[in-house]
Parts: structure tokens; C-alpha cells; sequence
């Protein structure tokens, strides 16, 4: 397993659509692996695959949190939300991809969402509270979304006028 580096905005893969992934093998599984380690590092609670510039329908999740819990990792491979319920609910989001950035951001209550699972088989997932939201978050990152496309135009373009200025002076120092 390795750590992968996380793409930050304004990068512009975070804002492409990824493929779907045709097979579950060897190297999908050694991505998802690295998947988990890089978002267990962070630490967050979910990753896609364009955060780290892999372009596939892939997804890591672990929402247990707590340090005294046992890790509960879940793959999604090609993951497509079937229902979301007409409840909403707001919860405070952040994203690995725009750092120390939070907002509250409302959406579905609930959602049931299918995937193939590490080993290729079809599952069905019923997610609810911080589960719910972290899943569409992340279904929004395959599709090139991010959260705060969920915000008022306003926040959106302080926030990425912001990260605009900070990659343009990483450049500067490197270039
Ligand atoms: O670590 C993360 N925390 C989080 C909190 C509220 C709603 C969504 C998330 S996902 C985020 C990690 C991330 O950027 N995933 O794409
Ligand atoms: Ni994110």
C-alpha cells in the first residue's frame, strides 16, 4: 500500500467525470488500498479516485470516526444512488480537496445507493445521517462536483478565488 498525494482546487481533474471501471482486479484493489491509506492519513472520512487523480469510478469510505472503534472500510466500485429520500437534512461538510474549508450543506436525509463491492459483487447500501451525506459527496466528486457548487455563487467564488491565489504562488515558488 502507498499514500497517495490529494489533488487540491483549482486543479482541474476534480472537475472532470470519471469512467466507470470495467473489471474489478489486482489493480483496482491495489488503488482502493491505496485509497484508504491516503484517506485514513488525511484524516477523512471518504475519497474519490479523482481526489487523487486516478479518473475511475472509485470510491473509500470509513464514517466510524472514533479512534476506539475498529475500522469499517467500505469500497465502491461504479457507485449509483437508486433512491434519495424527499426528507433533507444539513450537515456540516468539508472536503480533503479544499482544506479547512467547512459550510453547512443540505441534501437528501437519506439514500440507498448500488456498487460493486472489492470483489466485484453487486451490493445495495441503505444510508442514512453522516453515512447519507458522505455517499453523496462523494458521488458528486465521480461526476466533477464538488460541495460547494451546493453553496450561494458568492461562497463558491471567494473560496476558489482563494485557492486560485494560493496554487498561483505554489507555481511561482516552484517555477
Ligand atoms: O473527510 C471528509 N469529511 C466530510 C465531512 C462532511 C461531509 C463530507 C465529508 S467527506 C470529507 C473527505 C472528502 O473530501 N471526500 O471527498
Ligand atoms: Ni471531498
Amino acid at each position: 500500500m502507498a499514500k497517495r498525494e490529494i489533488l487540491h482546487i483549482p486543479d482541474s481533474r476534480l472537475r472532470e467525470v470519471c469512467a466507470p471501471v470495467e473489471k474489478v482486479d489486482d489493480e483496482v484493489r491495489a488503488i482502493l488500498d491505496d485509497m484508504l491509506e491516503t484517506m485514513y492519513d488525511a484524516p477523512g472520512i471518504g475519497l474519490a479516485g479523482c481526489q487523487v487523480g486516478v479518473m475511475r469510478r472509485l470510491v473509500v469510505i470509513d464514517v466510524a470516526g472514533r479512534e476506539d472503534e475498529e475500522p469499517s472500510p467500505i469500497y465502491l466500485v461504479n457507485p449509483r444512488l437508486t433512491v434519495v429520500s424527499d426528507e433533507l437534512s444539513v450537515h456540516q461538510e468539508g472536503c480533503l480537496s479544499i482544506p479547512e474549508y467547512y459550510e453547512d450543506v443540505e441534501r437528501p436525509a437519506r439514500c440507498t445507493v448500488e456498487f460493486l463491492d472489492r470483489d466485484g459483487k453487486p451490493q445495495v447500501m441503505e444510508c442514512e445521517g453522516i453515512l447519507a451525506t458522505c455517499v453523496q459527496h462523494e458521488l458528486d466528486h465521480l461526476d466533477g462536483r464538488l460541495f460547494i457548487d451546493h453553496l450561494s455563487r458568492l461562497k463558491r467564488d471567494r473560496v476558489m478565488k482563494k485557492f486560485s491565489k494560493i496554487d498561483r504562488r505554489k507555481t511561482e515558488t516552484v517555477g
